[in-house]
């Protein structure tokens, strides 16, 4: 009597398409054995090759110690539910990517007499369409509120709603355990983030929005601590997933020099503009990167000055790509292709350009308006979305899989084939193999990357195609 512990669930759901799985669009029913075989396999593949990295968000909210209450995560993209105990609340992470199905977990579990409480970037950002689909919501940042909402747990006086007033200041210390994870079930599981917050306003992403525009720091012997636990349980590469990892020269600098004797592997995102930092480039190096994503949208600058991308000069790119691979890092260049101001030109521009860079593993993507992100509002107004604004689970969160907008220059039907065109172009198994053969490091994960994208792009296609059909009749 007393004695027991109120058991907490964090629930992290999958999308049923994107990275998760490339759902054909069309693709609802039962698929037929061979194509189950594949699709299982594919998933398998995606799963273990390089998105499965386990939720950041959950891992933090579950290393919280509240007395009396134990907690668990459940990862559906491995586990299934476990509906055989008994739990005393259920967090469910609601994805922008994966609502629907977060919804019809909760509406399920809540049937069965379960408590249901939401939170993540979508209840953040849209709180609204969430309410009637949980017991309580949590809004925003929930690192410091998740304790408040466990002791109300545990008093029995669980609020409707909790709304995080103030971002968390990141420099007071909260230690993520491991403890609740299947180490085994993740490519890696040494994720950290080390900023929060995006001085930039891209008009096609919402960080700015859920995390605010000022870089909030973590304490930089609280990152090397977590760097040194983790190793512990996982010797594997880690990721850094910080939007921006240079977004603060001289924050990076002094903490990936302390990291310099650890000898790990990492990967991270980042801006061309490191390519200009000669210094904080060699830290990154000696500190053991291996891979960076740079965003490099559009090759016309107009596009992204309208997209308000002002912090990579198209003129200096190349020359930045070319300084951060040859310190040894690899180069992950992501292009966004059919921006306001881009004409057809730009296919023959992104090819040059790859070749000119040599970038390790292109991502060619169509730009996706995300539900809440000012690209979105833009479109809506100017009629030019494909799917009804208001209909959040159509904009589904694909590979470019199919378009869910018109651009603005080129006319949709001559869109679609000039972009299709140029996948079939980049992505082979040749250039695959190229590729892996000249990237300056990792050179399998390069290869496996590339080829798999050959694969992608190709599913991509196909989704294209039967919307040109559709556009034509
Ligand atoms: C790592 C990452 C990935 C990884 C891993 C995904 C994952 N969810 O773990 C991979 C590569 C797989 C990925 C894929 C995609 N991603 Co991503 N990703 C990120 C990134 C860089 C970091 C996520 C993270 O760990 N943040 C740190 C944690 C601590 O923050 P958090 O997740 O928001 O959690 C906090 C709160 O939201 C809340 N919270 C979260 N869950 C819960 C649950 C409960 C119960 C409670 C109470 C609170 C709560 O508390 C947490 C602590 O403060 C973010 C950018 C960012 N700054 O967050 C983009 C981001 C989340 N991704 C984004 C997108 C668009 C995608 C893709 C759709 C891309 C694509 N086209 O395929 C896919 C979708 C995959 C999916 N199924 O959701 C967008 C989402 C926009 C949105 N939600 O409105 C973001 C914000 C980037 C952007 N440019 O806008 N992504
Ligand atoms: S795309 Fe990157 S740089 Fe632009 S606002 Fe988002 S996080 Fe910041």
């Amino acid at each position: 009597m007393g004695m027991d512990k109120l058991s907490v669930l964090l629930v992290f759901v999958p999308a049923d398409s994107g990275v998760d799985g490339p759902a054909l669009l069309g693709e609802s029913g039962r698929p037929g054995f061979l194509q189950g075989l594949k699709n299982g396999v594919l998933k398998n593949i995606i799963k273990r090759a390089q998105f499965a990295i386990p939720p950041l968000s959950l891992m933090i909210l579950g290393s919280i110690d509240e007395p009396g209450i134990e907690q668990h995560i459940c990862d559906l993209r491995f586990e299934t539910f476990p509906l055989d105990r008994h739990w005393d609340l259920i967090g469910i992470s609601v994805q922008t990517g994966a609502v629907k199905p977060a919804f019809e977990l909760s509406a399920l579990l809540r049937e069965k007499g379960f408590r249901v409480v939401l939170g993540g970037p979508y209840v953040t950002v849209f709180p609204e369409r969430c309410r009637a689909h949980g017991d309580v919501l949590v809004i925003g940042e929930a690192d410091d509120i998740w304790r408040a909402v466990l002791e109300d747990l545990r008093h029995d006086r669980l609020q409707k709603e909790y709304r995080v007033e103030r971002l968390p200041d990141l420099s007071s210390c909260r230690g993520v355990k491991k403890e609740a994870l299947d180490i085994q079930h993740y490519f890696t599981t040494n994720v950290v983030q080390t900023t929060r917050g995006c001085p930039y306003s891209c008009d096609f992403c919402n960080v700015h929005v859920i995390n605010g525009h000022r870089i909030r720091h973590r304490d930089i012997a609280g990152v090397v601590r977590e760097v040194e636990g983790f190793l512990e349980k996982d010797r594997r590469i880690f990721f850094f997933l910080d939007d921006t990892i240079n977004a603060d020269d001289e924050y990076a600098e002094k903490l990936f020099r302390e990291l310099i004797p650890f000898n790990i592997k990492w990967v991270g995102q980042a801006t061309t503009r490191l390519g200009e930092n000669g210094r904080l480039l060699d830290v990154f190096s000696r500190s053991g990167c291996g891979a960076l994503l740079v965003g490099i949208e559009s090759l016309a600058e107009e596009s992204n000055r309208v997209h308000h991308k002002f912090h990579n000069p198209v003129d200096r790119q190349a020359e930045c790509i070319r300084n951060i691979r040859d310190a040894g890092i690899c180069v992950y260049g992501s292009f966004i292709y059919g921006l306001d101001e881009d004409t057809l030109e730009q296919t023959g521009a992104i090819e040059a350009f790859l070749d000119e860079t040599g970038i390790d593993v292109p991502g060619i993507n169509l730009l996706r308006p995300i539900p809440g992100t000012e690209v979105f509002n833009r479109l809506a107004d100017e009629q030019r979305l494909l799917h009804d604004r208001n209909n959040h689970d159509a904009f589904r969160f694909s590979w470019g899989q199919e378009m869910l907008y018109r651009p603005k220059k080129i006319p949709i039907e001559t869109f679609i084939p000039s972009y299709t065109d140029l996948t079939k172009r980049i992505f082979t198994v040749k250039r695959a193999i190229q590729r892996a053969a000249n990237a300056p490091t990792l050179r399998t994960a390069v290869l496996m990357f590339n080829l798999f994208y050959v694969h992608m792009y190709n599913l991509s296609r196909k989704d294209l195609m039967q919307q040109m059909e559709k556009l034509g009749g």
